[in-house]
């Protein structure tokens, strides 16, 4: 097997250029072609299923939610699993191979719909359809930053849809545009246009996953989280899927196993739905980045329903679990499809004989500050910003990663003017929310309003600010936009933000190695899209 690998699609990438030799994230080069591969024939499936739309035939719910799932495979720390890729390639070429032989027409087909083989030919096959197969770098650029976008979207719909919630405009869509990233007639101008669509229905997607979640677990209220550790053993829970939080918490009630969430699944506690567990007892460690040390005070079993894995250490492996989207070679990983309920005894039995979890902090922090809750401030926060005790929110969603350089964040939080707050989500937010910045008349400076996903909440108070001060520009709001991005889903909330008008996005803390310098110029003179600077300098762009 040919040891080479070319993978660009998060900000740590290596040298800022691309993962050649082994990805900073942990990736081999074996574990990388057969992503390349699934994303390949993901986009042969596609192909196909666009063509049987086109020809008046249904995509039955299993296909799109496959389409999906090998999306939110190949994201960034999601899965490490090569012989789990495997699977899902061959999955999606049995699949892909019956729906072809509905299709009428097959001769307008990319190469990616017709093409099968068997498993001993993957690793050739993977070779010649990776990243630099496009060869012109605007094309190739835009194809990436499309498949990166739908790579996000992906992520939230499956979320939505492991929540019975479907729609169908939006699996249409992804899939007619991962079919268009194989279609060589497709030039800048039109790739810069789907471009923009994808943020249409990036928009869709998060708001398909609010509604399935706010319609399941209630509306965020404002919540304090406990950070420190209780007596009995307990689960750690991890990644974005609330569906799977709620299947551990049922199944560990009355067991004296008790859960608490680490990284984005911290905003769980925000839904009234899972107050009620007395066990549910609070949130342990920071951003996913810092796992290794964390994972090992926990103690117990550690569960990921997404991403972002760090590959683990011995010393703890046989105590990390998988599910979903999610695996690593080695570790144990759960089952379940969608509207089945998967069987955690296994992890729950393992969590009664690990001893408690090692204290690492103690205290509070509060969240909640999702569109309803905030709405329900509304009064509040527009008479601060009339009387000037609120100057400017600056919207600091994303993720955070474990470069040196994301320190800037936290200085920045710090030494930003006493009358700006702070809009968050995402895991971003671990750079400062627990600093103590104080509130502006019982507002506390950071809002966080949940996961990434819930960037979306952030657009819809943008909005609503936007309506309370009759504004007829988004940009004309005290709002500024500070973003972090790491992986595919910050994508899909970029490309939404775009869509909804905003400009001057400052992102970092590099810009991506995937945009090329033409493309990065279209994003800079169309929408104003720029780094990030010194805190210094930022601040004084900022905020004067
Ligand atoms: Fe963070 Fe990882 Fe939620 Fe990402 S845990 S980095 S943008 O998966 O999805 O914010
Ligand atoms: Fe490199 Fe990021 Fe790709 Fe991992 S996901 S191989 S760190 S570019």
């Amino acid at each position: 097997m040919e040891n080479k690998m070319f993978c660009y699609q998060c900000q740590e990438t290596a040298g800022c250029v691309g993962c050649t030799v082994s990805g900073v994230c942990g990736k081999k080069p074996e574990v990388a072609a057969m992503q390349d591969l699934l994303v390949y024939v993901t986009k042969g499936l596609s192909a196909v299923t666009t063509k049987l739309r086109a020809e008046g035939k249904t995509v039955s719910p299993d296909v799109n939610h496959l389409i999906t799932t090998n999306l939110f495979i190949t994201i960034t720390n999601a899965n490490f699993d090569r012989d789990a890729i495997i699977d899902a390639v061959e999955k999606t070429l049995s699949v892909k191979n019956a729906l072809l032989a509905e299709v009428n027409d097959k001769f307008s087909l990319p190469e990616a719909a017709a093409w099968s083989g068997a498993v001993s030919e993957f690793d050739e096959k993977a070779a010649a359809v990776g990243v630099l197969s496009t060869e012109n770098e605007d094309i190739r650029s835009l194809r990436e930053l499309i498949t990166y976008g739908l790579k996000g979207l992906a992520a939230y719909t499956k979320h939505a849809n492991v929540l019975l919630q479907d729609d169908e405009s939006i699996d249409d869509f992804l899939q007619s545009a991962l079919a268009k990233t194989l279609d060589d007639t497709l030039g800048v101008d039109e790739l810069v246009s789907l471009t923009l669509e994808t943020g249409k229905y990036g928009v869709d997607g998060m708001a398909l996953l609010d509604k399935a979640n706010t319609e399941k677990y209630g509306n965020p209220e404002v919540t304090s989280v406990d950070l420190g550790v209780r007596e009995n053993p307990g689960i750690l829970i991890s990644g974005h899927d609330l569906r799977d939080l709620e299947m551990l918490l049922e199944q560990t009630e009355g067991t004296g196993v008790d859960v608490y969430t680490h990284c984005e699944m911290l905003p769980a506690h925000y839904y009234p739905a899972f107050k009620k567990y007395p066990h549910f007892a609070g949130n342990y460690g920071n951003a996913w980045w810092k796992q290794k040390e964390e994972f090992e005070s926990f103690n117990g079993p550690v569960l990921m329903t997404t991403n972002c894995i760090v590959p683990p250490a011995e010393s703890y492996k046989n105590r990390l679990w998988t599910t979903g989207a999610a695996g690593f070679p080695g570790c144990k990983h759960i089952e379940g499809g969608y509207g089945e309920k998967k069987d955690f005894s296994a992890i729950i039995e393992q969590a009664k004989v690990c001893p408690p979890p090692t204290e690492l902090e103690t205290g509070t922090i509060t969240g909640g500050f999702a569109h309803n809750q905030v709405f329900a401030l509304a009064d509040k926060v527009v008479d601060a910003v009339k009387s000037g005790a609120i100057r400017k929110f600056v919207v600091m969603a994303g993720c955070d990663g474990r470069q040196k350089s994301r320190d800037y964040y936290t200085e920045f939080a710090k030494k930003l003017p006493e009358d700006v707050v702070i809009l968050t989500a995402g895991c971003a937010k671990y750079k400062y929310n627990k600093l103590d910045l104080g509130d502006i008349g019982g507002i506390p400076r950071v809002l966080d309003a949940g996961q990434c996903n819930d960037s979306y909440s952030l657009a819809l108070i943008a909005l609503k600010l936007k309506e309370v001060f009759g504004l007829d520009d988004i940009n004309d709001l005290p709002l500024a936009f500070n973003i972090a991005w790491y992986e595919q889903k910050a994508v899909i909330v970029l490309l939404a933000l775009l869509h909804l008008g905003v400009k001057n996005i400052h992102l970092g803390p590099t810009l991506p190695a995937f945009l090329s310098p033409n493309v990065a110029n279209v994003l800079v003179e169309n929408f104003g899209i720029a780094g990030i600077g010194t805190v210094e300098d930022d601040l004084k762009l900022f905020f004067g």
